[in-house]
């Protein structure tokens, strides 16, 4: 007999390249650059917990024009112009805790090696040739167009006058890459994200690719990367910094390390920047024949009180003045909370404020401070042990909603919904705290014979909190750190924690918990938001709502009204679930798709009685699966045991409009 082979086993652990762009050190950074960063920070922080070992990646772009013009205006040489302003970058990084592997700055060597390198290989592949070229340059963007492409004597992109030019330059022959991008894009619909962002580049894609110039000469630019055959020209500004994304992680200089990072995983960048990474930085790739990043995710623009932030309306929006005035984690949590990720999006303070005192203060924050009192109060400052003949179905319910999490947040962060990620874990958030209510620990406290049940409603908070900080930790580093240790559990989640931690029944009973200063302290809201608009977030003292609680019925805030996502829908289709009498299966028009919904109303509706019927729909219910049958959302109707009538609308109203 033949001895049987051995089985290779790979230990090669998951990795995970993400990048931020580069950004410009003419000025300092502001929430726009905060945003891009935090958000590349906590999907890095959301691969290491969950044991990709990652690389992330960001740094400063330090050459081209818009560098030499504002370090000429402060009469300094344009390499310590961006010596100073690098400084404002990283201490921003450290204030706002961004966890990067590495900082490239293209004026280090190791950057500008790669891109000479990048420049001959270029010329040796045959790709570049020298021309002269006819057109018209936007100063502050360093941008050439066409005549077809300027409007009015203006900047397609930005809107600023531009100058007419004509010189000779090296051309890169993009145009022949024109073909192969749209097969790539077309075959690997995940490499533009979102993908109305990718429909962009596709109808960019429809008109002839033209070649990019990319070089700029060196008698009117001084401050860039010679051309290393050369040196009357520099390198255009673009070419020079999307390079970073390969010079970082060693092309060129350490292959063993490029190959182990190269392609990224995710470049994020805000949708200004979208066709030079789309597409030059694609073409460029191709003519090294490198392969391409695996996604290109662009994000949406923040306006700040309905207005676009500029330094001329003063309105620009120091990062670190909102980490110090609202928390570096607080602030983390609203920029990726409130807007969509991909979307458009306006800073306010009051919307800040509104999201603090709601969801952080009184949500999370009372829902932490509560427990570790209570724990303290009832069971002498130690994580008490869960009697197994004390759990009840909520307890079940609870664990069962945090385990869930698990796959719910996941999927959610891997398609870049950060709001969606939080909503999920806010599910958790809202279930224990009317566990809190329904259990009311402080009534078990008065008769002993209730210790095993307080005990087991106890632990079950302590370790909800537990498991609600480690999926938190990506967003709110320090709070969640802060979370696990005051709660008796010591584990660094800065690094991969294993996956039994993600379990039920990881916290120790017997382990003393520390309470320490509220997580979130309440804020005044800023002068110009009335009282009225955030009474409802508005929390009285810790004795008063554990004492109130007995005896009121169980309020909801507007808040918590609000989270609700009720949509106006359309009945397209209806028939029998079978095997069943109650239920019906129906689609459900909500303007932007169309909903298959679950509904036990078949004792009372006919299907076809339905058709073209108006009704409620709860849209952001969580999808369950009925009777095999995957149901998304509920449609709203009345009656107390059987359904009587289902609601509908008394004027004509459009699908998907909003019910409130
Ligand atoms: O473009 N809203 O650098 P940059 C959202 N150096 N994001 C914003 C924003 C806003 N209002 N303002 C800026 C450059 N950003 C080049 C990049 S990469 C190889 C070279 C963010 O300093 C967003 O990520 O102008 C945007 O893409 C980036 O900052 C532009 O930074």
């Amino acid at each position: 007999m033949k001895p049987s082979p051995k089985k290779k086993t790979s230990h090669k652990r998951k990795t995970f390249y993400i990048t931020t762009p580069i950004y410009y050190v003419n000025d300092v950074p502001h929430i726009g650059h905060a945003y891009t960063t935090v958000a590349a920070d906590v999907l890095a922080r959301y691969k290491r917990l969950r044991g990709y070992e990652t690389f992330f990646l960001t740094g400063t772009d330090e050459h081209g024009q818009k560098v030499q013009q504002a370090a000429s205006h402060h009469g300094v040489d344009p390499q310590m112009y961006a010596d100073r302003m690098v400084v404002a970058f990283k201490e921003l990084w450290e204030h706002l805790t961004i966890s990067n592997s590495d900082f490239v700055r293209t004026t280090e060597e190791r950057h500008k090696r790669v891109v000479q390198a990048v420049l001959q290989k270029l010329q040796e592949r045959n790709v570049l040739y020298q021309a002269s070229y006819e057109g018209w340059y936007c100063l502050p963007d360093e941008r050439f167009w066409t005549s077809e492409d300027v409007v009015d004597g203006k900047c397609p992109e930005c809107g600023r006058p531009v100058e007419p030019l004509s010189e000779s330059n090296y051309f890169f022959k993009m145009s022949a890459y024109q073909d192969r991008l749209k097969r790539h894009i077309r075959k690997h619909p995940k490499f533009i994200q979102p993908e109305s962002r990718r429909n962009e580049v596709m109808g960019f894609l429809e008109r002839p690719l033209k070649d990019l110039c990319i070089s700029r000469p060196r008698a009117r630019l001084s401050w860039g990367i010679p051309f290393p055959f050369d040196p009357d020209y520099v390198t255009y500004v673009w070419v020079d910094a999307l390079v970073n994304y390969i010079s970082a992680p060693g092309y060129g200089s350490d292959e063993r390390r490029f190959k182990k990072w190269w392609p990224a995983d995710v470049h994020l960048a805000g949708k200004d920047i979208l066709t030079t990474h789309a597409v030059y930085w694609s073409a460029l790739l191709m003519a090294l024949g490198l392969e391409l990043p695996k996604t290109l995710f662009a994000h949406g623009w923040w306006t700040v009180d309905g207005e676009k932030m500029s330094k001329s309306r003063g309105n620009v929006v120091d990062p670190n003045t909102m980490a110090a005035e609202y928390g570096t984690d607080a602030f983390r949590y609203f920029l990726l909370r409130e807007v969509p990720f991909g979307q458009d999006g306006d800073f306010s303070k009051a919307a800040v404020t509104t999201r603090y005192n709601s969801e952080l203060a009184n949500d999370l924050g009372n829902l932490f401070s509560r427990t570790l009192t209570m724990i303290e109060r009832y069971s002498g400052g130690v994580v008490p042990k869960p009697h197994p003949k004390a759990v009840k179905t909520d307890d079940r319910r609870m664990a069962a909603l945090a385990k869930e999490l698990y796959k719910t947040v996941g999927q959610e962060m891997d398609r870049f919904a950060f709001h969606r990620a939080l909503r999920e874990i806010w599910t958790l958030v809202d279930f224990a705290n009317r566990y809190v209510e329904q259990n009311a620990p402080w009534n078990l406290a008065k008769a002993p014979k209730n210790q095993a049940r307080l005990d087991t409603v106890l632990y079950h908070l302590a370790e909800t909190l537990r498991i609600l900080a480690i999926y938190l930790f990506p967003f709110m580093p320090t709070t969640a750190q802060r979370m696990v240790t005051e709660i008796g559990w010591t584990t660094p989640l800065d690094q991969a924690i294993k996956p039994m931690d993600y379990h039920w029944g990881k916290l120790k009973p017997g382990r003393p918990v520390q309470k320490g200063k509220p997580l979130f302290p309440r804020m005044e809201p800023p002068t110009g938001i009335t009282k009225q608009e955030t009474v409802e977030a508005a929390t009285p003292s810790k004795e008063i709502r554990m004492e109130s609680t007995q005896t009121e019925p169980s309020l909801i805030t507007m808040d918590e009204f609000r989270r609700l996502e009720l949509r106006v829908g359309r009945v397209v289709s209806a028939e029998k679930v079978a095997g069943t009498d109650k239920l019906l299966k129906l689609s459900v028009d909500i303007g932007t798709e169309i909903r298959p919904v679950v509904a036990g109303i078949a004792t009372r509706y006919a299907p076809d009685l339905l058709i073209g019927k108006m009704v409620i729909l709860v849209a952001n219910l969580k999808p369950a699966v009925i009777r095999g049958i995957e149901s998304r959302g509920m449609i709203l109707a009345a009656g107390d045991k059987e359904v009587e009538a289902l609601a509908t609308f008394l004027e004509p109203v459009k699908p998907g409009s909003r019910v409130k």
